[in-house]
This record gives structure tokens, sequence and C-alpha cells, in this order.
């Protein structure tokens, strides 16, 4: 399974062909909606959320709420396009391009690096597309590959464990599900399962934003009832891990991706660090811990998957930093028009759909099927098969 996107932020759709989904899958477009309307939530977000309110419009690949098996195609409308026409048309006129031409590299962003490596004096042509609204099509795609892990009882969570100086403690998933998470981070304004956090959470944003600043913070991943086995150790591209740790560092502004404990077991001893292997009749083998987060040796073992990433403060800063003018060589300081001065709720949405996405290829990597009967009848031998092992 494999996909595409195509779109400019300010241009008139983000465009998403996917390919590789088998067939009569269940395929609900209000599940899509309602993922896009989760990522445009959250705590700190600018006036662009007030203009889009996305949804999906669904151009090929899906019959009867089912998929045909061909490729998905899907759009979604940037409804800012209508004041952006004139500016991003294909054949626009150059006095008006001239207009909103960028000559003023932001720190932080890929204006410069990308006006130099593909020779573009107006930086426009490389923000267009580096923007994060991309990201609405990737959980566009995630919101669809959740429904293959839906039809096969894996479920994905979120939530947000830092924001700035303000984190909550580890959460003990014995005492959590992916259902509870879901419900409880999206009562959340911040996406934050701990009340108190989640009202300092919001008071450091609120005072970021009266600085002119931003602010970055930490999600965490939550997969559920993932089969045995999906990776592989036997080379570096079909590790698991790895491959979500690129989706995950892949998202606009993250930094770094950790799994189970991730770079805290450089703290511990190997004991405090290694999950011991148990055996019952009931469960099977499992393990007496989950600190690995659900992976070694680059396969599933089982236990939930617990991925975290880290997210930048956002760049765009109403507070400016200096820069240099592209055209003259003087240094300025600019202030922006609009941001958003913290999108980690908002982050947190898109790591889940990225993970879902990755989680699901997997699977039909491991249970390759043209039909979604086929998938989910591979899936469940192969639990019966894990459990008598
Ligand atoms: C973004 C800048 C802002 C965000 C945008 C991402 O847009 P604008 O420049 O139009 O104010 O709102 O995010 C989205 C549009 C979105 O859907 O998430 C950026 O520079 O990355």
């Amino acid at each position: 399974m494999r996909y595409l996107t195509a779109g400019e932020s300010h241009g008139p759709q983000l465009t998403l062909i996917i390919e590789g989904l088998p067939s009569r899958l269940p395929f609900s477009k209000e599940k899509i909606d309602t993922e896009l309307a989760r990522r445009q939530k959250g705590y700190g977000r600018g006036r662009r959320m007030q203009i889009e309110s996305d949804q999906v419009q669904i151009l090929s690949g899906i019959r009867f709420e089912k998929t045909t098996g061909a490729p998905v195609a899907l759009a979604i409308e940037n409804k800012d396009w209508v004041k952006w026409v004139e500016i991003m048309r294909p054949d626009t006129d150059p006095g008006q391009a001239e207009k909103r031409r960028v000559a003023r590299p932001r720190p932080g962003h890929a204006d410069l690096n990308g006006a130099i490596k593909y020779g573009h004096r107006d930086m426009r042509d490389v923000l267009e597309r580096s923007s994060a609204r991309e990201t609405a099509a990737r959980v566009a795609a995630g919101a669809v590959a959740k429904q293959v892990l839906e039809h096969c009882g894996i479920r994905v969570a979120s939530h947000v464990v830092r924001i700035g100086s303000v984190a909550t403690e580890r959460i003990d998933l014995n005492g959590w599900t992916a259902e509870t998470i879901a419900e409880k981070s999206e009562a959340s304004p911040v996406r934050c399962l701990d009340p108190e956090a989640e009202q300092a959470m919001i008071r450091v944003i609120d005072e970021a934003k009266e600085e002119g600043d931003s602010l970055g913070g930490v999600v965490e991943v939550v997969v559920e009832n993932v089969p045995v086995g999906l990776g592989s150790h036997v080379h570096y591209d079909r590790k698991l891990d790895a491959r979500i740790a690129q989706a995950i560092v892949s998202i606009n502004a993250f930094k770094g991706a950790e799994i189970g404990i991730g770079f805290e077991a450089g703290e511990r001893k190997g004991s405090q660090v290694h999950d011991e292997i148990l055996w019952s009749e009931e469960r099977g083998f499992h393990r007496a811990t989950n600190r690995l987060g659900g992976f070694e040796g680059g396969m599933t073992t089982g236990e939930p998957l617990v991925v975290r990433g880290v997210m930048k403060p956002i760049p765009t800063l109403y507070k400016p930093l200096q820069s240099v003018d592209i055209d003259t060589k003087e240094p300025f300081a600019a202030s922006i028009e609009r941001s958003d001065n913290c999108a980690v709720p908002a982050a947190s949405v898109v790591a889940e759909n990225v993970v879902a996405w990755e989680v699901a290829k997997a699977l039909l990597e491991t249970f390759s099927s043209d039909k979604a009967e086929d998938l989910l009848r591979e899936v469940e031998r192969h639990r019966n098969e894990v459990k008598g092992f």
C-alpha cells in the first residue's frame, strides 16, 4: 500500500491517491471527515482554522461504501483559495504574483534551503508546499488506514504528554485502553489525560501567545491489539519501529521519535529495560512489562505499540527572529500576519494517523490479500496460531 499527496497551502485543494487497499473493505467518508475535524481542533491554533472546515471528496475507488480494489483518490478543498486565486493560479500574472512574493526567509522554515535547492527567487514556491497544511492529506490517508486496522480489531489513540515546560507522568497502560485514551484526550482542549497538567498547558500557551512566542511539545500514540510479527528483523527498511520513526519525524516540525521508554533506556540498567517473557493458557506468550513499546527486533511483540514524537515550537513567530533578505542581502526582523502559536494537540492527531498508516501497511505486507474478507481471515488464523505456539 502506498500514497502520494499533492497540493499547496493556498492552492485550490489537497489531492491524495492511495493504492493497494484490498477490495470490499467497508469505507466511511464520515470517519475521514471526523479525523480531519479532530486535526483542526486544539488550543493554540490560529485564524486559518476558522476559515477551513476540512471535508473529503471521494473521486475514485469506492462503490457501495466499499473499496473496489482500484486506486482511491480523495480531495480536500482549501477554502482560503478564493483569496489567493490571482496569486496561486498556474497562469498567474507575474505582476499579481509579485504582490505576495516572498524574499525574506523565515528561520526554522524550508524557505531558504528550498529556494537555493530549486532555484526560486520567490520563496512562496517553497513555503506553499512545505506548509503543514499538507498534514490534512496525511490524516486522510491515516483515516483510510484506520479503517483497514479497525476491520482487523486494531485500535489507535493519541494524547499530548508535554507542552513547553509542562509534562505529564508516563501513563501505565494497564490502567488505560486505546478507547479510554481516545475518549479522555478528545474531551481535552490540549488532548491531555491529566486535568491538572491540562490547565497548566493552557496557561503556558496563553503566556507564550502574549509574548508573541510559540510552543512545541511531545505527543504519544498507542496502538492496541496488534498481531505479533509485523515488520521484520531481516533488513533495515523492513523494521517497523524504524519505519514508524521515519513517519513521525517527517511530520512538519517534528524533530525526534521514541519507541517505548525511548531515550530513557540509555539511563537505565538492562534489567530495568527489557520486558520479561511470560506464558499463560489464556494469553499465550506475553510480556510482564512493555518498556520496549511493543517492539523487539523491528517486529511487533503483541504488546501495545507506544510511540512518542517531539514537535519543535512553530517557527512562524509574532516575535520576529533575525534573517536576511535574499534580494538586498540586508538583515531584517519581520513580524508575520497570522500563525498558530501551538499546534501540538493537532499534531497528536497527525501522529496518530501517520502511525496508523505504517501499521496498516505492514499488516497488508504480512497478510497480503486482494479482498478484505481474506485479510481478516488470515489475521484471525495467525492470532490463533500465535496462541498455540
Ligand atoms: C502553516 C501556516 C498557517 C497554518 C497552516 C500551516 O497557515 P496560513 O499561512 O494560511 O495562515 O494555519 O495550517 C493549515 C492551513 C492546516 O490546515 O493545518 C504553515 O506555515 O505550516
